[in-house]
């Protein structure tokens, strides 16, 4: 498929959609979020329900209303409108072809803007963003130009009946409209967790003559019938939605109707101008430049911008969601996917979001305590799926068997055990990206002996061997379940406890009193650090073979070796679910995503001739069934020069969303949205992947290659507080250090030693 039947490029921020075709609304609505944060509203008409998939997703408002699924509620919709000329209804419905509709969606500044025609010549023109500088704040700018008509009738207001995925989360709807303010509110809420939610809205018409307005009052909802008189032609409406909830602070309704009156105050055009300069401000560190093709500049940007709205950077108790706050979509929730996916961008630009991130999952170590408990471990056993509480909410039964309508029993949340070892590996970069000592010390300390506490739990020792082994576990790869020994969660373990030690040596001998706390905090013994040590030197840990082939699991090569292209063709019904217990590639070689190549990813400790064996290897075998594969095939393929397998990577990877390329619905159930770590991916893919930046206890090392495609990429970079700018073309790789670091920079490049003192910079030629 050709992107032009999915948008045009304007130039390398902007995307413009010409026609909105109704198979389309679920991504489309995703793709051009207006987010924050905070909250994310969908790229929809100003005239859509939820029939179209508006939805506003708010954080932090986990609820359980079918008894199954957790997940995000969405808030009630102020910017709701439905207009009438002349008493006939006019907007832009799919199916009824009343008006042509563009749209653009500026991804600099987060800005979703729709321009409608009707008959003659009526124009709708409207423009929204999700403030950063107020994350409570939609503001919107709505505009009818071109009236010859008589009566204009505009119905505005607070729509309480949204889009829910999983049973209906909002109750107990009250609100009131305040005339002398022009501001309204709906109030809520939550059915089981009890969150109150506000959505206020206040609204002034910069061109038009106020007749008439009638309140009309409906159970979950909230109108105004406004009648207005056109001024040369013209209708300007400026509304401001608000929305908080009472996890956000003791009385949202008095903070939504405060800051929906300074909205009022304040215009569009400065709400925006205040908006814009936080953006700003990000895309300082952010942005990256790719020269030479303008169609994938703006998908490394659309990206770059998903990456960063879909963290709550604004609270350190709050996950990433794997969908982010486009859809209901895997709950609002982090998976391992916000360490080893979303994370690596902040690490090295906005610091403080990464350390926010990595504070979450110490807020959280309770429910990793308890769910550790509840399977009979000791330590942190962190969720599969973690919300506000890091309780697991991953049901037992995720995916059906759709030919028979069965529930089948997924184990991600019992047996996906890596996601505790993944989270200290992210610490332990955070350590080395930043020095952050006292995050270590006071946050991440307390995580890495849990989770080692935990690990130590989970393995068997095997006495015939001598060695430690992990058996009945689910690897990255999750189409084979109740494998043993899966090669990547063995060396992530090793590597947790090897970390666990070094920063409880390190703490014994530079911060003792700080670690007599925790121990007596966690009970931590002596023994147990005995333990760990002997567990990190005896683990199994399956080696290259006489051909370099890394075992993915025990009896992995015994399997059926097939392709994905021959299993699609064993398929029943697309919509079947591949994996376990007897999904069509269960006893195949036929792997979800990638799980050796991972490895790689993560852990430089393997030549080029392993890395060349095995990627030659399993890429073949890779259904590429999980949005997070290509980035990580894409990193491997440039350490080993291939550039173009590299490009063809991030094609992959990188129109994902844009193109729609991944199922909306597997298995049964509803798993579309934005793939968050797919998007964060495509920075590992620019960074890690073609300039192979690579960061371990030595420093910074860069293993630069471009493809052919691009003529030139340029970022920047922050490491301990030292800023830097990297160039990287077919010729020349070049680091510049900003003129305001305060101490030297130093870095390789292909293993040559580098010191730039502020503002040197130094070309390297290729
Ligand atoms: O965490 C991933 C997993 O690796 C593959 N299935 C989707 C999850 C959420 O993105």
């Amino acid at each position: 498929m050709n992107h032009q039947d999915f948008f045009k490029v304007k130039d390398g921020w902007n995307l413009e959609i010409e026609s909105i075709k109704e198979e389309q609304l679920v991504h489309f609505g995703s793709n051009l979020l207006c987010g924050n944060g905070y909250l994310g509203y969908r790229g929809t008409l100003d005239e859509w329900n939820k029939e179209q998939y508006q939805a506003c997703v708010v954080t932090d408002t986990y609820d359980l209303a079918d008894g199954k699924w957790k997940e995000l509620s969405n808030s009630p919709n102020a910017l709701t409108t439905e207009l009438k000329i002349d008493g006939e209804r006019l907007g832009d419905y799919p199916g009824q072809n009343e008006m042509t509709t563009k749209l653009n969606f500026n991804y600099k500044y987060g800005i979703f803007r729709r321009k409608s025609i009707a008959d003659k010549n009526i124009e709708v023109v409207s423009e929204r963003f999700a403030s950063f500088d107020n994350l409570h704040l939609i503001a919107n700018n709505f505009q009818i130009n071109n009236i010859e008509a008589n009566e204009i009738e505009l119905k505005i207001g607070i729509n309480g009946d949204v889009w829910d995925l999983n049973g209906t989360h909002l109750e107990n709807f009250t609100g009131e409209y305040n005339s002398n303010k022009n501001t309204l509110y709906l109030k809520a809420n939550t059915v089981e967790s009890k969150i109150t939610l506000v959505t206020a809205l206040s609204f002034k018409f910069k061109k038009g003559k106020i007749k008439n307005i009638k309140v009309e009052n409906e159970e979950k909802s909230i109108y105004l019938l406004v009648s207005v008189d056109a001024e040369s032609d013209r209708i300007v409406l400026a509304r401001n939605m608000i929305v908080y909830s009472s996890n956000d602070l003791a009385n949202p309704l008095q903070a939504a109707l405060n800051d929906a009156a300074a909205a009022l105050e304040s215009s569009f055009e400065n709400l925006r101008r205040e908006h814009q300069a936080v953006w700003d401000k990000k895309w300082e560190l952010m942005d990256i430049k790719v020269r030479g093709n303008l169609l994938d500049q703006l998908a490394v940007r659309f990206n770059l911008y998903h990456n960063i709205i879909a963290a709550p950077a604004h609270s350190e108790r709050l996950p990433i969601g794997a969908r982010g706050l486009s859809c209901q979509a895997y709950q609002g929730a982090a998976f391992w996917d916000q360490e080893i996916f979303n994370l690596p961008m902040f690490l090295f630009t906005e610091t403080e979001t990464a350390k926010n991130i990595l504070k979450y999952r110490y807020h959280t170590l309770k429910g990793a305590r308890k769910k550790a408990e509840e399977l009979g471990y000791a330590g942190a056993f962190y969720a599969w799926i973690s919300g506000k509480t890091g309780e697991e909410l991953c049901p037992s039964f995720f995916f059906k068997d759709v030919i028979s309508g069965r529930k089948i029993r997924n184990h991600f949340n019992d047996w996906q055990i890596h996601v505790s070892p993944d989270i200290s590996y992210a610490i332990w970069k955070y350590y080395l990206a930043t020095e952050d000592i006292d995050f270590v010390i006071n946050y991440g300390s307390e995580i890495l002996f849990e989770v080692a506490r935990f690990l130590h739990s989970r393995v068997h020792y095997n006495q015939y061997q001598d060695h430690y082994e992990i058996i009945r576990l689910l690897g990255p790869d999750e189409y084979h379940e109740n494998v043993d020994n899966n090669a990547f969660t063995n060396y992530q373990t090793q590597f947790a406890l090897k970390k666990a030690l070094y920063f409880y040596h390190k703490m014994e001998n530079e911060y003792p009193e700080k670690l007599e706390m925790l121990k007596e905090k966690i009970n931590l013994l002596e023994s147990e650090i005995t333990s760990w040590q002997q567990i990190a030197e005896k683990i199994y840990l399956p080696c290259p073979d006489q051909d370099n082939l890394i075992e993915q699991f025990d009896g992995y090569f015994d399997l059926e070796d097939t392709t994905a292209e021959v299993l699609e063709e064993r398929l029943i019904n697309q919509d079947e679910y591949w994996g376990w217990p007897n999904g069509v590639a269960v006893f195949t070689q036929v792997i979800k995503q990638a799980d050796v190549i991972q490895l790689f990813t993560l852990h430089d400790i393997f030549s080029e001739t392993v890395l060349a064996a095995n990627y030659d290897y399993y890429e073949p075998r890779t259904q590429h069934g999980s949005s997070l594969s290509p980035s990580q095939y894409a990193v491997v393929a440039a350490r080993l020069g291939r550039a173009e397998e590299t490009y063809n990577y991030f094609k992959k990877s990188a129109f994902i969303d844009l193109m729609s390329t991944n199922k909306a619905v597997s298995g049964g159930t509803f798993i579309g949205g934005i793939h968050t770590a797919a998007a964060g991916g495509i920075w590992q893919l620019i960074v890690n992947g073609f300039a192979g930046l690579k960061i371990d206890k030595e420093g910074l090392s860069f293993k630069p290659v471009l493809c052919q495609e691009w003529r030139e990429v340029e970022f920047n970079l922050n490491y301990r507080n030292k800023k830097f700018k990297v160039i990287l073309n077919k010729n020349i790789f070049q680091l510049k250090a900003n003129v305001e670091n305060n101490e030297i920079l130093e870095s390789n490049v292909f293993e040559k030693k580098y010191m730039l003192k502020p503002g040197e910079e130094v070309k390297i030629e290729l």
